[in-house]
């Protein structure tokens, strides 16, 4: 893929929330160390999108909401089969805020995602039923966007699905590898990096992304 930069370029910056953080309630191994090279490289793209992930309470994904399960466990939903959670990311919780050393006052839009109590979303275009759409895809093609690179946590879950399903709604797609961290649940990373080659999303750098740029 061509790693200059350009107006048609999106970077689409997931879920660098407290939750998420070294400490926090779904801590992400090394996940703080993202924030630096996001930082880095928001500043080289006009065109920066944030996620958070927000959930309410009472949220299908939270193992606390399903008697005699555990985190870490799958359960059979309606939708498919979901990963239970520690409760994480309740919506205007401090454990739901972007993390504050994030520095990209320049982002123009952040998607709120995971906000149905009965449906989770990893990605950042379309919930986990495979049906309801957040917006995301129509905003950016609206603002001319061809190109969506992503970034942040975490790789193996929101990252990987919003990557593949930015490539399924026409953008080509590119994952940071660097500028994210995985859970790696049973392989999830290897099957992550496994399906997003398979859909065509390129594996770049922070890098190669910023070579030349002072
Ligand atoms: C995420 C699990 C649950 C993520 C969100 O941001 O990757 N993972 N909710
Ligand atoms: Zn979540």
């Amino acid at each position: 893929m061509n790693t200059t930069i350009g107006p048609d370029d999106c970077l689409l910056v997931i879920d660098v929330q407290n939750d998420f953080m070294p400490g926090g309630a779904l801590a992400v191994p090394h996940g703080d160390e993202v924030v630096p090279v996001i930082n880095r490289l928001a500043r080289a793209f006009g065109h920066v999108v944030l996620t958070q992930d927000w959930h309410p309470v009472s949220h299908v994904s939270f193992a606390a909401n399903h008697a005699g399960t555990q985190p870490f466990q799958t359960l059979a939903l309606p939708y498919g089969e979901q990963v239970l959670w520690p409760v994480h990311c309740v919506q205007g919780t401090p454990g739901a805020a972007l993390h504050a050393g994030l520095h990209v006052p320049h982002a123009r839009l952040v998607i709120r995602k995971g906000h149905h109590a009965d449906v989770d979303s990893y990605s950042a275009f379309l919930e986990a039923d495979r049906t309801t759409r957040t917006g995301l895809a129509g905003y950016l093609r609206e603002h001319g966007v061809r190109r969506v690179f992503c970034a942040g946590l975490a790789t193996d879950y929101c990252v990987a699905w919003s990557a593949l399903d930015a490539r399924a709604a026409g953008f080509a797609a590119a994952v940071i590898e660097d500028a994210c961290r995985a859970i790696d649940l049973e392989g999830s990373l290897a099957k992550a990096w496994q399906d997003l080659g398979a859909a065509g999303v390129a594996r770049v750098t922070s890098a190669e992304l910023l070579k030349g740029q002072g």
